[in-house]
């Protein structure tokens, strides 16, 4: 038996953005294509033996054939990819193959799904993944698999990155790895208490550490905001889990928000595991935004963190949502003042999107402002919903201004060379150790 997965292409922030010059902004956000997130090979790593895994990644460029040899076609993909996965299902399909499709899409907007394949896996996909292969084994393909949202992490398989580890074409020397799921709570924006639960499932430290120590790559992007979340229990196993990566040597990306927490103890956990990035998204949480309307006493706290991260060797990485109701065509001057302020050299800059399964996109259904869904371009570079506070093209001129001049004072070569996009290890040893925090090797 032979089952074929794919993971659909989806186009990069800037990649539909031709009216940027593309050369800084590589240079500082870099252009990469990533392996497939974790989906495709958690379920790869649940299959039984008797099945032949194969992994057909339309991101990367590898070539789609629809007469493929395949039992059945597994595709996995979240918003951005869902308008291309949609037309590689009926592909599939035409050609003879049974399809099934999961992922955050599939799972939040099932019926869509299910208009081009035969079966839609709904939440996480450990707890059915074999009884669809068992199906698609003896032609019962169901509708609909729900897998839930309650599925144990204790249980989770460490995902098989072998399938794609062999390939060529990435440029994204860095493993992802997922430390929980589910989430408290409910962001506009955001699809994953729908997606994932809204109850904390946090997975043990043992096996996080245990997968860690196999991976590849001394970067490792840890997947989720939980890692900051102020609860005293979350924030207790935050510091355990930190503690315990300290010994294996890695470089960490983590993303957060400024409405959690942040304090001086933790962050020093932080540099001594060896985290390098904070990956931080403004104008979605109660203080950025405060921040963003003026409000001194959070800007400070915002020049604050940026200080003390960057002072401990972590690069401040912030990225601004743009086209909130309350935003108007002023916002790129107010996000540029913030950023002189806070001294922010990395930043990116999306339109704010909304994701079936997201509270936002309830709301603007309602009111009748989703304005198409071409999913391909809910990628955060195009307007897909009618603005309030100013109009569809003015919100599209505010996103590449901002891109262009948050990056016009680089073209400056003498500020080009000081500002350089990660620092490097010298210069983390460096800060490092001005600051006590000893060697990481
Ligand atoms: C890694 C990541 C990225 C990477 C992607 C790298 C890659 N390898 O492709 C990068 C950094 C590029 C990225 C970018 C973006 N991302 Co992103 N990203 C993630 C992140 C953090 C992890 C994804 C992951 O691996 N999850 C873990 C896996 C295991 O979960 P899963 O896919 O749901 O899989 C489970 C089930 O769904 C099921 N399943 C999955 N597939 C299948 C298939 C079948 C057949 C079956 C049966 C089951 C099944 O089984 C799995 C195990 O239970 C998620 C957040 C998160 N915590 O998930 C956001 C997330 C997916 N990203 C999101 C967004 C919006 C973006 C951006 C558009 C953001 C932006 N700033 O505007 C950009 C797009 C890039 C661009 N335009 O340039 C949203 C997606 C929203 C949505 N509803 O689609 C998420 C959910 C973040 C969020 N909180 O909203 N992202």
């Amino acid at each position: 038996m032979r089952v074929v997965f794919i993971y659909p292409r989806f186009e990069k922030f800037l990649e539909s953005t031709p009216e940027l010059d593309r050369a800084l902004i590589d240079h500082y956000i870099g252009h990469f294509t990533t392996p497939p997130s974790l989906g495709i090979p958690i379920l790869a790593a649940l299959t039984p033996p008797e099945w032949e895994v194969e992994l057909v990644d339309d991101n990367n460029g590898d070539p789609v054939d629809f007469e493929i040899k395949a039992d059945l076609v597994a595709i996995s993909c979240f918003t951005p990819q869902a308008t291309r996965a949609l037309e590689l299902a009926d592909g599939y399909r035409a050609a003879g193959h049974k399809v099934v499709m999961g992922g955050f899409f599939p799972s939040t907007a099932p019926e869509v799904a299910l208009e081009h394949c035969d079966a839609v896996n709904i939440g996480d996909g450990e707890p059915t993944w074999r009884t669809i292969l068992e199906d698609a084994r003896a032609c019962e393909l169901k509708r609909r698999y729900v897998g839930g949202t309650r599925f144990d992490l204790k249980d989770m398989p460490i995902p098989r990155r072998d399938i794609f580890y062999e390939k060529t074409g990435y440029d994204w020397n860095e493993d992802l790895v997922q430390v929980a799921r589910g989430c408290s709570y409910t962001c506009g924006m955001c699809a994953i208490p729908t997606h994932q639960g809204h109850r904390v499932r946090l997975r043990p430290i043992e096996k996080i550490v245990e997968e860690i120590r196999q991976l590849r790559y001394d970067n490792v992007y840890l997947a989720e905001d939980i890692l900051f979340f102020p609860g005293k229990k979350l924030a207790q196993w935050s510091k355990e889990l930190f503690c315990a990566l300290e010994p294996l040597g890695k470089k960490y990306f983590v993303s957060s928000t400024m409405a959690l927490a942040t304090d001086d103890a933790l962050l020093d956990s932080l540099a001594r595991a060896g985290v390098n990035s904070f990956y931080c998204t403004l104008n979605v949480d109660p203080k950025s935004i405060r921040a963003l309307q003026g409000d001194a006493q959070v800007q400070a706290e915002l020049v604050d963190l940026v200080d003390r991260l960057e002072g401990r060797g972590i690069r401040f990485f912030a990225s601004f949502g743009l086209g909130r109701d309350w935003d108007t065509p002023a916002l790129p001057d107010t996000i540029l003042e913030l950023c002189r302020k806070a001294k922010i050299r990395t930043a990116e800059f999306f339109i704010f999107t909304p994701y079936p399964g997201s509270v936002h996109w309830e709301r603007l259904q309602k009111q009748g402002r989703i304005l198409h869904k071409n999913w391909r371009h809910y990628n955060g570079a195009h307007v897909v919903s009618r603005p309030l506070g100013m109009t569809e093209d003015e919100l599209y001129q505010c996103f590449l201004r901002i891109w262009r001049e948050f990056y016009r004072p680089l073209e400056n070569r003498e500020v080009l060379e000081t500002l350089e996009p990660v620092m490097t290890q010298d210069h983390m040893e460096e800060r490092r150790r001005s600051i006590g925090l000893g060697h990481q090797s």
